[in-house]
């Protein structure tokens, strides 16, 4: 069975290590977010790309969810003691190889998918990691700061700001003139199922589907696309969802994620049980809906989610 996920960082990691313990002979591609990639430091950082690599290469902070196990920080000590920065982004020594390896990579000419290979050669995910695009593209966010509008890189408003201010807007800069990778389109071409992990709907899933063609690869693939709820009782699970969905007026609710994907992209959507209120609606807007337990506790209870959702492709076929 070959399956396409299209992930952000945290969300899509963890939903990953349960679809692989859920369905271990199946060929998963993922497809991974890059608008939240940041150059620090003369460094190329692909914080999503590198959370589901050291996710399922067992790299992983595991109460962080982001960033190295055993982790130290002398080198991001000796730049603040030169005074450069930026503080507030935490960049430790052993993560600090994979950006040195990844620009080194990048200066030689090769491009991100083929770095991204080459970086899974040591991580060994156990699924095909493949950047959602080559090109460049940078999710800024359109805020307003003492009474001055701007716009920001989204690591700014997300891990400096940690999204205290409203959201105006989110755009994903370069997106229009971006390509996908080599094998985007033919991994969701020989697919035979699409699923969307519980990732950030606007900035993760939102992001890639940004990229021309991808959204239009998925519709005209004919096959099932299913997703899961990041939104578990009207809040995120984890982060700050809520401020980047109403950006774009969208509710904080699992529900409105659903209706705002639409039964033109997916076909089933699974909520979590405390939603389970939400099934009724999401089924008048045309896509199949089911409650199940969506807390990714352990991979145990993530593999359910995702026999849930392998179920629910089948259903919807
Ligand atoms: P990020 O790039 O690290 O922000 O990660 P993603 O975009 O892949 O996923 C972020 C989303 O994961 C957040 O909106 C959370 O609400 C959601 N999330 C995190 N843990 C869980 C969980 O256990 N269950 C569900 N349903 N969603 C979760
Ligand atoms: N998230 C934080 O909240 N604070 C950090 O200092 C931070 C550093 C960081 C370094 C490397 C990396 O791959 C990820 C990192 N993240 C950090 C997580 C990440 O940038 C964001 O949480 C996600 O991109 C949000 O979608
Ligand atoms: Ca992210």
């Amino acid at each position: 069975q070959r399956i396409v996920v299209l992930a952000g960082g945290i969300g899509g990691a963890r939903f990953l290590r349960g679809l692989k313990a859920a369905a271990p002979q199946a060929d998963i591609t993922v497809i991974g977010n890059t608008g939240d990639d940041i150059h620090l430091f003369g460094l190329k950082v692909c914080p999503d790309l590198d959370t589901v690599m050291y996710t399922l290469g067992g790299g992983i902070n595991e109460e962080q969810g982001w960033g190295r196990t055993d982790e130290t920080f002398k080198v991001k000590e000796e730049l603040a003691a030169y005074g450069v920065g930026p503080e507030w982004f935490g960049l430790g020594d052993r993560d600090f190889a994979t950006h040195i390896v990844r620009s080194q990579m990048l200066a030689a000419g090769y491009p991100l998918s083929a770095v991204t290979e080459a970086l899974c050669d040591r991580w060994q995910p156990g699924v095909r990691l493949i950047p959602m695009s080559d090109d460049r593209v940078e999710t800024h966010v359109a805020v307003e700061i003492d009474g001055e509008q701007k716009a920001i890189h989204f690591q700014e408003y997300w891990v400096r700001l940690r999204a205290s201010v409203d959201a105006l807007a989110v755009v994903p800069v370069g997106a229009e003139q971006a390509k996908p990778a080599p094998g985007v389109l033919e991994a969701i071409a020989e697919a035979d199922v699409v699923l969307f992990p519980p990732s950030n709907p606007v900035v993760s899933v939102g992001t890639i589907l940004a990229v021309p063609g991808i959204r239009e690869a998925i519709a005209e693939a004919g096959v099932p696309v299913v997703g899961l709820s990041p939104i578990v009782g009207d809040a995120p699970v984890r982060g700050m969802a809520d401020k980047v969905l109403a950006a774009v007026g969208v509710e904080s609710s699992a529900a409105a994620v659903a209706e705002h994907y639409g039964s033109g992209l997916l076909d089933g959507w699974l909520v979590d049980t405390v939603d389970k209120g939400a099934v009724e609606r999401v089924e008048a807007a045309g896509i199949r809906c089911r409650a199940v337990p969506l807390m990714m506790t352990d991979v145990a209870a993530t593999a359910e989610m995702a026999r849930a959702a392998l179920e629910m492709a089948e259903e919807v076929r």
